[in-house]
C-alpha cells in the first residue's frame, strides 16, 4: 500500500507511560484500537507494557526510551518519525513528578532542577517537536498533566507547585498560539492520586509514601484516564479547556478528610 492508500488509524503519544497515569492511559487507548507511543526511562517496563498491550489488543506500538530532560534525546526520538508513526491524533504530557517536600530554604537544589527540568522543559522539548506533525494536519488535540497544584500552593510544595502552574499557564498559551491550526488544548488538574508519584517524592521512602494515601480512598490512575478519554472524545466544536478532578473528600491541597464516617 504506497502512502495515498494508507488509511489512517488513530494514534496516540504517551510520555511517561511506564506507570500511574500514562500507563493507565495506554491500556485505554490500546482497549480502544489507537497505534501507540510509549515513552519512559525505564526500558523494562516498556517493553513488558508493549508485549502486554499487543497481545491482548494486537495494536502496533512504538516504544521509545528516553528522558524528556533531554533536548537531544527527544528531537532524536520524536523529530524524525516516519510516515506510519507520524500522524499523531493526541499527544498525553504526562511524564513528570514532584522530588523532594521541603521549605524554600531548605529546598534541595538536583530536586529543583528536577521538578522544572522534566515538568515544565520537558513538556515544552515534547510539543514543540510533535506539533509540527499535528500543525501539517490541521489537526490534533494535546493533553496537558498539569495539577490541583497548579491552581493553588501548599506547605512545603514550592517548586513543584510552581512547576504545575507552569504547566497550566502553558495550557493556556498553547492554545491561542496553536488555535489558527485547530489543535485542541486540555488542561488536566488533578487531586491526589494513588501512583508511584509519592514514592518519587519520598525518593523511594515506602512508608512515608504510603501515609499519603492513608485513610481516605484517593483517586485512581484509570479515574483520570477515563476523564481524558471523554475529554478526547467531544465532538470536533468541543473542546474541555481545563478540568480539575480532586477526590470526594478533598476540598483543596489543604483540606484533606482522612477516615470519613
Ligand atoms: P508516576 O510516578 O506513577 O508516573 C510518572 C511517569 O513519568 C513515569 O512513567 C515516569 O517514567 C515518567 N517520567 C518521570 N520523569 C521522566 C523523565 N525525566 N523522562 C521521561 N519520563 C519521565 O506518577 P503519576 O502517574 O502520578 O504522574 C503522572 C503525571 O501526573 C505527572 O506529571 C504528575 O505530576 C501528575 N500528577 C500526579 C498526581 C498524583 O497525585 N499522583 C496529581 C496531579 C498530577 P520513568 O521513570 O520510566 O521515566
Ligand atoms: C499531585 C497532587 O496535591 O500532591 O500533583 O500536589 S498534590
Amino acid at each position: 500500500m504506497n502512502n495515498t492508500q494508507r488509511i489512517h488509524q488513530n494514534t496516540v503519544l504517551i510520555t511517561g507511560a511506564t506507570s500511574g497515569i500514562g500507563k493507565t492511559c495506554a491500556q485505554i487507548f490500546a482497549q480502544q484500537q489507537y497505534k501507540l507511543i510509549l515513552t519512559g526511562r525505564r526500558n523494562e517496563l516498556l517493553d513488558t507494557l508493549q508485549k502486554e498491550l499487543h497481545s491482548q489488543y494486537g495494536v502496533e506500538i512504538l516504544t521509545l526510551n528516553f528522558d524528556v530532560r533531554n533536548w537531544e534525546e527527544v528531537q532524536k526520538h520524536l523529530g524524525g518519525l516516519t510516515d506510519d508513526w507520524k500522524e499523531i491524533d493526541v499527544l498525553i504530557n504526562n511524564a513528570g513528578l514532584a522530588s523532594g517536600f521541603g521549605s524554600i530554604d531548605q529546598g534541595d537544589i538536583a530536586d529543583w532542577d528536577a521538578m522544572i527540568d522534566t515538568n515544565v522543559k520537558g513538556l515544552l522539548y515534547v510539543t514543540k517537536t510533535v506539533t509540527p506533525y499535528m500543525i501539517a494536519r490541521k489537526s490534533g488535540h494535546i493533553i496537558n498533566i498539569a495539577s490541583i497544584a497548579g491552581k493553588e500552593v501548599y506547605l512545603n510544595g514550592n517548586v513543584y507547585c510552581a512547576s504545575k502552574h507552569a504547566v497550566d499557564a502553558l495550557s493556556k498559551a498553547m492554545r491561542i498560539d496553536l488555535l489558527p491550526h485547530q489543535i485542541k488544548v486540555t488542561n488536566i488538574a488533578p487531586g491526589m492520586v494513588d501512583t508511584e508519584f509519592s514514592l518519587v517524592r519520598f525518593h523511594g521512602d515506602q512508608e512515608k509514601a504510603e501515609a499519603v494515601y492513608r485513610d481516605f480512598e484517593p483517586l485512581h490512575a484509570q479515574d483520570i484516564a477515563e476523564v481524558i478519554w471523554f475529554a478526547i472524545n467531544r465532538p470536533s466544536h468541543v473542546n474541555l479547556n481545563d478540568i480539575v478532578i480532586m477526590p470526594t473528600v478533598q476540598a483543596n491541597t489543604s483540606h484533606l478528610l482522612r477516615n470519613p464516617k
